[in-house]
């Protein structure tokens, strides 16, 4: 959307401000500041960045950055590694070495500091962190500071979505070898309409290294997405290392593709620099066939290896094993216990578990809930809260604990039943948010709503967010990163932005360019995001 639209200023203020600015500071390459109010063009009407901010307002100036830009960084205890750490990243993104060497020391660039102001220094990542922040550049605040930049958060990873912001707003000037920021001065209030916005990768149907794990978090991070559902293990592999049991990593496809306990701790660390959880998922009782690669008494028969023997203990005690484990690598406060597309069949045709669902008095259907049931006491005696897919809600929802989020897929229409029931829900409807549905174009993600359908405010803050999936099958390093951009940013400015600036307007020519400009951004940044085209392209204005 145009910024201005969103500014409910009607400038007089600004004006002045502006003009103040422009008579005090000292002109950018020898350009005369210029100062317009009425747009002349589409181009002058458009911001490039992605997601939109709540709120901003801009002038039209242009501003050099200094390519030694310091940090003056202003927090309770003086200092934040990750802060600091996060900042040199975001200069090298700004900056390419050719820009960097290029500096000139006798000239005078407009922004060379940028203040960084944050309300505490706990930097423990929780669910729900404040993640608000505002920027200033050039402007009101930063005038005593020379046109420099300002940015003020209550959390340092309010301070880590400034940042972000930040760099979108500084742009190279290929002819004259240095970095500006256009349309300035700037002011940018801002924070996150949802607080879950997810992406689901699957390391089960395909092994991702590491290192491609990270590509992929630093990606989040520019689009403003904040946890990373890692659907671990599945039928295919078992690729993770769980020391209580040793064998269960036998179901890795091979040696070279498993993660060992550190590589799990690694890439918990990595995203949390971002501001990133790792929502880790162990998908039960259904989707668990290879589990009994290491474990094979966990298969009810050599013929019935899913789902997960019911009848036998020691399933239980290997959940217990498997979870606690990992309690001790992902702190996020939510766990995934899968629970969906559980095909019962085969424990009917199984002499010893249905010997025990007949003891029991059970169904298959009782079974798959009791199992159900049972792995979230386990979860929750670990402090866990239990999340699940949409199947267990459907089945039994009035046993669930009450606690559980659930998880859509199946299509629309859960979420508003499972907020009217009270609980959380997270939206991740297959028809417009499945990034391995290749055929589901960017307009689709951008436009898919997650309080479609409810209207009472209590209900709609039970709706936690939503979360983009990038199944497994059919990706791996080869081509990851290109399936799941650029259609993953389309739904982080639905999670993102207020409701106001994605639901109104042209997705032609206000969304359009910015979400291309984006792409580019994320390829020069070295993400393999895949062209903005679509089956309508040829109808497209641009
Ligand atoms: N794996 C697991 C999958 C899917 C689900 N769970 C899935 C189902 C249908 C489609 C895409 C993915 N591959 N464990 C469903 C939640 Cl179309």
């Amino acid at each position: 959307m145009a910024s201005k639209s969103l500014d409910p200023f009607a400038l007089p203020r600004f004006l002045l401000l502006s003009l103040a600015a422009s008579l005090l500071l000292s002109p950018s390459h020898g350009r005369i500041p210029h100062l317009r109010t009425a747009s002349s063009s589409a181009d002058d009407q458009l911001v490039y960045l992605w997601p939109l901010p709540k709120l901003l307002r801009h002038g039209y100036r242009t501003l050099s950055v200094d390519p030694d830009l310091a940090l003056d960084l202003q927090i309770p205890g003086g200092e934040s590694l990750l802060l600091s750490e996060a900042f040199e990243s975001y200069r090298d993104l700004i900056f390419t070495q050719w820009e960097r060497s290029a500096r000139r020391s006798y000239m005078v660039y407009d922004v060379n500091k940028l203040t960084v102001l944050v309300a505490s220094d706990d930097d423990t990542l929780q669910f729900g962190v404040d993640e608000s922040y505002t920027l200033t550049v050039g402007g009101e605040e930063s005038l005593s500071i020379v046109n420099g930049a300002v940015i003020e958060a209550n959390t340092v990873f309010g301070a880590l979505r400034g940042l972000e912001t930040f760099s979108q707003l500084c742009t190279p000037n290929i002819d004259n070898k240095t970095v500006e920021i256009q349309k300035a001065p700037w002011y940018i209030e801002d924070e996150p309409r949802f607080s879950f916005r997810g992406l689901l990768i699957d390391t089960s149907r395909h092994y991702l290294p590491v290192n491609v794990i990270k590509q992929v978090i630093d990606a989040m991070s520019y689009a403003k997405l904040n946890v990373l559902h890692w659907h671990i293990v599945d039928e295919q592999s078992f690729p993770l290392e769980v020391p209580s049991y040793p064998n269960l990593w036998k179901g890795a496809y091979s040696k070279l593709e498993r993660y060992t306990v550190e590589d799990a701790y690694e890439v918990v660390d990595f995203a949390k620099k971002r501001g990133i959880h790792i929502m880790a998922e162990v998908d039960v009782p259904g989707h668990a066939e290879s589990w009994g690669a290491g474990y094979p008494d966990l298969w009810p028969s050599a013929n019935c290896t899913e789902p997960l023997d019911v009848s036998k203990n020691f399933t239980f005690e290997v959940i217990s094993g498997i979870l606690t484990d990992m309690r001790k690598i992902f702190p996020f406060g939510l766990f995934h216990l899968g629970g969906d597309e559980v095909n019962t069949d085969c424990w009917n045709s199984t002499p010893h578990v249905k010997q025990w669902l007949q003891e029991g008095n059970m169904t298959t259907k009782e079974a798959y809930k009791y199992f159900v049931l049972r792995a979230q006491k386990i979860a929750t005696s670990l402090g866990w809260i239990p999340v699940n897919w949409e199947e267990t809600f459907n089945s039994f929802e009035e046993n669930l604990n009450p606690q559980t989020v659930v998880h859509n897929w199946l299509g629309p229409g859960v979420c508003p039943k499972a907020v009217a029931k009270g609980f959380r829900c997270i939206m991740s409807n297959q028809g417009v948010w499945y990034l391995d549905h290749l055929d589901v174009p960017w307009e689709n993600f951008y436009n898919s709503e997650p309080l479609e359908g409810i209207n009472n405010i209590t209900q709609q803050k039970l709706v936690l967010g939503g979360e983009v999936c990038m199944w497994g099958e059919m990706v791996d390093t080869s081509n990851v990163q290109q399936t799941i951009w650029p259609r993953a940013a389309a739904a982080a400015e639905r999670l993102w932005s207020p409701w106001e600036a994605t639901s109104v307007g042209n997705l032609n020519t206000t969304v359009l360019p910015r979400l291309r400009h984006f792409r580019c951004l994320l390829n020069h940044r070295g993400v393999a995001a895949a062209p903005v085209t679509n089956k309508h392209a040829r109808d497209a204005p641009y």
